[in-house]
């Protein structure tokens, strides 16, 4: 019988600095309503759904930006989610700021099954940005201020009949993240990002340039693992700060199947024929056959270039 998940990708238009987690909820919920509708099994939000993308704004005392972070999950706020999640029986995915009972802060994501338990939980390994103030940047990226690197690696669930794995934006632009939960048989990765319009380094790059670079990435993720990926975007201008929108379900073998239209709150729905990724994972990328790692050492042993001696 083949393994179909039908998947929403609940994009998310602009959440400003003033709007609170209810009314973000709400909005949440409007999009899995229409989910169920679209008879989806499994709803996937952003990255930091709850929030603006509060890093980009500098707090000299760092514990200020704490009222962004969650302290526990389901808080008060977020239980409806879970409470209608599982009255439709439908599985989910967000992206939180998450801070532990021990004072650590993560960007995190979890992984809900159709009864609203959490069955699976990342932490952002590949954090952007920078951790002070930088006033030759048009905006601040502050994530290396706020969060540390996420201390999970990269698990992967039985989950839904498949097998499944969370990334969280930036980590989509490292093939290692995609490679990692590959070898652990992923069949369907599900990321949100929050992703400026504009390069804060490079005035003038065109937004166009920067969704190329999103799409080549999540692509080639997709098709060098033979995986389903589902990314979904936080979008729209965030109190004059644009982030652009550009969701998509990209299939195993690397091609766009999904894509959203506008830079507002927006669902795409697609059934993931799970079976889809045995061809790609028996032939072309079948790591157990064909990879040599007696050739891999340094992806693991170095961190940044050392150039041969001459
Ligand atoms: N949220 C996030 O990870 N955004 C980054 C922006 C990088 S620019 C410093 C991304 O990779 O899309």
């Amino acid at each position: 019988m083949a393994r179909i998940v039908t998947v929403a990708a609940a994009q998310l238009g602009a959440i400003q600095k003033a709007d609170s987690r209810q009314v973000v909820v709400a909005r949440m919920l409007d999009l899995m309503a229409e989910a169920k509708s679209k008879g989806a099994d499994f709803i996937v939000y952003p990255e930091l759904a709850l929030t603006t993308f509060f890093p980009r704004w500098y707090a000299e005392d760092r514990a200020e930006a704490d009222h962004w972070f969650e302290r526990e999950m389901p808080s008060a706020a977020t239980r409806p989610l879970f409470e209608r999640a599982a009255q439709y029986g439908m599985a989910m995915s967000f992206g939180y700021a998450e801070l532990t009972p021990e004072g650590r802060h993560f960007n995190t994501s979890i992984l809900v099954d159709r009864s609203g338990a959490i069955v699976g939980k990342y932490r952002k390994v590949h954090l952007p940005g920078h951790a002070e103030f930088e006033a030759q940047r048009a905006h601040q990226h502050l994530e290396k201020r706020y969060f540390e690197p996420g201390d999970l690696g990269f698990p992967v669930w039985h989950f839904l009949g498949g097998i499944f794995g969370m990334c969280i934006c930036n980590d989509r632009r490292w093939p290692e993240t995609f490679r990692v939960m590959g070898l652990q048989g992923v069949e369907m990765v599900t990321l949100g990002f929050n992703t400026p319009s504009a390069n804060a380094l490079v005035s003038g790059e065109p937004t166009a340039k920067r969704i190329f670079h999103h799409k080549l990435s999540l692509q080639a993720g997709g098709y060098q693992n033979s995986t389903w990926v589902v990314a979904v975007a936080k979008a729209g201008v965030e109190d004059g700060h644009p982030l652009f929108g550009c969701s998509i379900i990209v299939d195993p073998e690397g091609e766009v199947v999904a894509e959203s239209r506008t830079e507002d709150d927006e669902l795409l729905v697609h059934a993931c024929d799970l079976d889809a990724t045995h061809f790609g994972k028996q032939e072309m990328f079948n790591f157990a056959k064909h990879r040599r790692i007696e050739h891999y050492g340094l992806i693991t042993s170095r961190t940044g270039v050392i150039l041969p001696s001459e």
